[in-house]
């Protein structure tokens, strides 16, 4: 019945796991994201959920203070994934 999906951004700026903790309590605020991760050591953002906008992911990481890099290729279809 779902239709998940997973999607990663890349992220500049996350320096600690404060910065962490901000960007994924923004993201996890959005409609459809059942669960976010930021790494900063990586710089990228994993999105689950389901019908995840790529611009509103983007607006609540500008909220939380960082920035989506530009180029970002959001990766879909990554459903199978444990
Ligand atoms: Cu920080």
């Amino acid at each position: 019945m779902s239709d998940d999906s997973t999607k990663t951004y890349s992220v500049e700026g996350m320096t600690c796991g404060h910065c962490e903790s901000s960007v994924r309590e923004e993201v996890e605020e959005l409609t459809g994201v059942e669960s976010a991760r930021a790494d900063r050591s990586t710089g990228l953002l994993t999105v689950r959920g389901e019908g995840i906008d790529d611009a509103a992911v983007c607006a609540a990481v500008q909220a939380a203070g960082y920035a989506v890099a530009d180029g970002t290729t959001p990766t879909a279809g990554d459903a199978a994934r444990p």
